[in-house]
């Protein structure tokens, strides 16, 4: 029976007011999600989204069907909270989650945050961002060099939000092979902006998990970067025994979903 083990770390950074970037990390199941910028509360977006995505994964479920449910409700309450507002400007979120049920393993991903596999020390990237540099580089309108400086680097092209939501901005599932000794980071583009891949291979191969998280954050940081920085670490591995009953979204909730304020109720949605 696979689980993940792990830690992660979150800092608003040198500028924002506010974190707007969540993360959660639960023994079977990781999210972070990234409020879009420009949206009226993108910290009651990620909130919102990580939190029911953090619910909707238990042991056992069938973690693609899960997550593909959770998206659903996500996308439902941040519906109902628009419908309900005053406000223009929308609520909307980057989501990069996975889950594990003991042996299948699935991906959800939406915007511009990554998953990465680090596996007998190699590092593969597991996300594509959805971004419009990206798809210019895919068109061969810009060089993959250019990405990096590119006005509008940021604009991302899928994110969860309000419907209607057309079919190609919607998010991208995946299933995964997953094995004991791997080692995933889900990050925001707090971390991506500021490192590239071969400097978060030699970071993420820190042997502790929240040492590693820590580490990335921090060198993120210290790079020059201005935006919120989000990193989960987590090691698959076997659980023997098993695990102590736990409820729906025990784990580590960190950035905007460490205040429990930003979270949307599940249920009797109220205007935000
Ligand atoms: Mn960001």
């Amino acid at each position: 029976m696979l689980r993940f083990d792990g830690s992660g770390a979150s800092d608003r950074g040198p500028v924002r007011e506010v974190n707007e970037d969540a993360g959660f990390l639960g023994t079977h199941v990781l999210v972070v999600a990234d409020g879009v910028g420009g949206s009226a509360a993108g910290e009651v977006a990620s909130a919102t989204t990580a939190y029911v995505v953090s619910r909707a994964v238990t042991p056992g479920a069938d973690p693609m069907l899960a997550l593909d449910k959770a998206v659903r409700r996500a996308i439902d309450v941040l519906s109902a909270a628009e419908a309900a507002s005053a406000e223009a400007g929308g609520l909307g979120t980057t989501l990069t989650a996975l889950a594990i049920d003991g042996d299948r393993a699935a991906l959800v991903h939406a915007g511009d945050s990554r998953a990465y596999l680090l596996r007998a020390g190699g590092l593969a990237r597991l996300t594509r961002d959805h971004t419009y540099v990206q798809r210019l580089v895919d068109d061969g309108f810009l060089a993959p060099e250019g990405m990096t400086q590119h006005p509008w680097r940021h604009v991302v092209t899928r994110s969860i939000h309000a419907l209607p939501i057309p079919d190609d901005e919607r998010p991208e599932y995946l299933e995964l092979a997953l094995v004991a000794g791997d080692r995933v980071l889900l990050c925001t583009d707090g971390l991506t902006d500021c490192l590239d891949d071969e400097r978060i291979a030699a970071l993420l191969a820190i042997p502790r998990a929240d040492e590693a998280a820590r580490v990335l954050v921090d060198e993120a940081l210290l790079a020059g970067g201005r935006d919120n920085v989000t990193c989960l670490v987590a090691d698959i591995v076997t659980a023997h025994a098993t695990p102590r009953p736990r409820l729906p979204g025990d784990g580590l909730r960190l950035g905007s979903l460490a205040d429990d304020g930003n979270v949307l109720a599940a249920s009797g949605i109220t205007a935000y």
